[in-house]
């Protein structure tokens, strides 16, 4: 953490800056973590194409520390009092932070109250246009360095959001299995060892619940501290980082889709065995997932799923000529299921 501390030495003048960033699903999850946000387990994520967060910050400097906030032009006064605690907390990184007023306005390409998660991207964008400040107050111009250390002040405000800033796939938690890897920021995963079959993938996204959830991950999190099945959740995700990453390597298609559906069932399974117990999926995810089995077995052909924290379900399958099928599955048989007919069709392209 002592890499990332600043000195003093700054200028400050009124600045406006703009930057963008992606969301990401987990392959292998994060769920349960140690105080200062170190992650209990690596996970890693493919970063989306289409769901994005645009945030603008204008600084005013030698003003009174505040920060202003509009979420798709209306003001978000719970999101102002958030980015306030977070800018306090990372002070010691960014010395200049606490020295002028803050008007944020950001917005995301996906629907708002989706039941998308936008932290990753929300804090993602907002750590990016910090180091774009920094970068100008301080003079300071390292490239790789301002990358690193804007996935460092991400994770600060929202675990998953370091995962966020590199695009492909990406790796968060000290691993044997990935060189330079850090529990304190994400790195990439080597493009190099990346089966082609991995490279090209649509991520649609059934929104089967709109709207909030009942319990946030920040509380979900929090829960696998009392958890009894959390160290051996926290072992077995380390193995099947190990086999993920051989699994990337090889191509092997169908065991990636077991590992990656057993990922996503076994993050819902710690939210039931949470005390107090909760249940973040609906029965219409129940019904997709039972019918992403019924397809797959009678057609063989690669459709699966992952799940965030929620309801939604992120369908998962290559992006190519042959799946004119599966399309017309999803569209007759799943989308039925959504809350208002909508998906979002993302992609994943490495
Ligand atoms: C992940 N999730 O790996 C896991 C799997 C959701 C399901 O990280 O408390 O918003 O801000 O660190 O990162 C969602 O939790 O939680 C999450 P905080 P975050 O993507």
């Amino acid at each position: 953490m002592k890499n990332f501390t600043a000195n003093s030495d700054f200028t400050i003048s009124d600045q406006s800056v703009f930057e963008t960033c992606p969301s990401n699903i987990a392959l292998i999850k994060y769920w349960g973590k140690f105080v200062g946000q170190i992650p209990a387990n690596p996970s890693i994520s493919f970063t989306l194409n289409h769901c994005k967060t645009n945030t603008s910050v204008d600084f005013f400097g030698n003003e009174n520390f505040s920060v202003q906030t509009f979420l798709s032009g209306n003001e978000e006064k719970k999101f102002s009092e958030k980015i306030e605690k977070y800018f306090r907390n990372i002070e010691i990184y960014l010395p200049w932070i606490l020295k002028g007023k803050y008007v944020i306005r950001t917005e995301n390409t996906f629907p708002h109250s989706s039941g998308i998660a936008s932290s990753a991207s929300g804090f993602g964008a907002i750590a990016k246009c910090l180091m774009s400040l920094d970068k100008i107050f301080s003079g300071k111009t390292d490239e790789d360095f301002k990358l690193k250390k804007a996935s460092f002040l991400a994770r600060l405000g929202s675990g998953s959001a370091c995962r966020s800033l590199y695009g492909g796939l990406v790796v968060w938690g000290e691993t044997p299995e990935v060189k330079g890897s850090s529990d304190l920021f994400a790195v990439k995963f080597p493009d190099d060892e990346i089966h082609p079959v991995f490279k090209n993938f649509n991520d649609w996204i059934l929104l089967i619940h709109e709207g909030e959830k009942s319990v946030s991950s920040t509380i979900g999190h929090a829960l696998m501290n009392t958890n009894p099945y959390a160290e051996r959740r926290f072992q077995e995700a380390r193995e099947n980082f190990a086999l993920m990453k051989k699994i990337l390597k090889t191509g092997d298609l169908q065991n990636f889709i077991k590992l990656t559906e057993h990922e996503a069932l076994t993050l819902h399974a710690m939210m039931m065995m949470s005390d107090p117990a909760f249940i973040l999926m609906k029965s219409g995810t129940l019904e997709v997932i039972r019918k992403i089995w019924n397809f797959r077995q009678e057609t063989d052909l690669p459709l699966f799923f992952t799940l965030d924290a929620g309801a939604n379900v992120h369908l998962l399958f290559p992006n190519n000529n042959e799946n004119q099928k599966i399309i017309n599955f999803i569209r007759s048989e799943l989308i039925p299921h959504t809350q208002n007919g909508n998906v979002v069709k993302d992609l994943i392209s490495i």
